[in-house]
């Protein structure tokens, strides 16, 4: 039995050495390539205008992105690094004629191990660390916080004065529809939509409000003023995103769905739908552009003029 190579009985197929270095070298590999990522690939070079790294980050609160992608890929790779080291201990250690040694895990003992690490969890995570700190998010003074203490879900108040879009997705173009002088969206009508004519939201020529609407296939915003975008679709669901503000919405037909941002870096970034959305999705894009403040008021200008055709 001893002089048996493989099978069941002589406990390892391969010889624990060589299964240990190919863990190893995995290992390693996996290693490199998480922490190389960022600079190593092509495209994640071609991203990047900042020399090596992620792609720059436009916004006031980009980097709580950045700190939880970093946060979870170190995580991962350190219980990564611990799994492998105990596959190799295992692998080195537990060779030929090792009696392998079960638990069933029905014993008293075992529920109590399995009651304490689930409760450790769900108290320790779950409740103290995300629903208290979301809690205190929430209910955190806004007014009083920091642009870059915001959070996502804190949407600007009045006091912001923040600038309104809305984003209008469609198989496969984006438009964006600007208030116009008298800061009112005019009322939509899908019957109306009508490309050819200049009016692919269907804009109601009823409603006066909406006479001065002003809708541009790409978005132009302001510098450091927080933006409220108003994201519906005209068809299927579609997705918002731009990397360098680090964010990323679904479009839904029949919803409204607020997202909001200020841009700290004047710059040409590209706006692409990250979702399937049928045959013309992968031309599907379009460009933000962030301006200084003379610059949009001279965009505003320039659309106004041929105000009503
Ligand atoms: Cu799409």
């Amino acid at each position: 039995m001893s002089k048996k190579k493989s099978g069941p009985e002589g406990g390892v197929g391969l010889p624990g050495i060589v299964a240990g270095i190919v863990t190893i070298a995995v290992a390693v590999m996996a290693i490199a390539l998480v922490s190389g990522a960022h600079s190593t690939f092509p495209t994640w070079r071609a991203l990047t205008e900042a020399g090596p790294g992620r792609p720059i980050d436009v916004s006031t609160n980009g980097k709580l992105s950045d700190w939880l992608f970093d946060a979870t890929t170190w995580g991962v790779t350190s219980l990564f690094v611990i799994m492998v080291g105990i596959l190799v201990w295992a692998s080195l250690n537990h060779r030929e004629d090792h009696k392998a040694h079960y638990e069933t895990g029905e014993g008293r003992g075992h529920l109590i191990l399995t009651a304490v690490i689930s409760s450790a969890i769900f108290f320790g995570i779950d409740v103290a660390l995300l629903l208290y700190h979301s809690f205190l998010d929430l209910h955190s003074d806004q007014n009083q916080a920091a642009d870059t203490e915001r959070g996502f879900w804190n949407f600007p108040t009045a006091d912001d004065h923040p600038l309104t879009v809305e984003v209008m997705a469609q198989q496969w173009a984006w438009n964006f529809r600007y208030p116009g002088p008298d800061g009112k969206f005019g009322k939509l009508d899908p019957k109306q939509i009508s490309a050819s004519t200049g009016n692919p939201l269907g804009i109601d020529a009823s409603d006066p409000a909406g006479k001065d609407d002003i809708v541009v296939p790409t978005l132009t915003v302001p510098v450091n003023r927080e933006i409220d975008l108003l994201i519906r679709s005209q068809d299927v669901i579609h997705n918002f995103f731009v990397r360098e503000l680090r964010l990323q919405q679904d479009a839904v037909p029949g919803l409204v769905v607020p997202l909001h941002f200020t841009a700290t870096k004047t710059g040409h970034y590209e706006i692409v739908c990250t979702q399937l959305c049928g045959l013309g999705h992968y031309r599907m894009r379009s460009f933000m552009d962030v301006v200084t403040d003379s610059e949009y008021q001279n965009f505003l200008k320039q659309q106004e003029q041929p105000a009503g055709q």
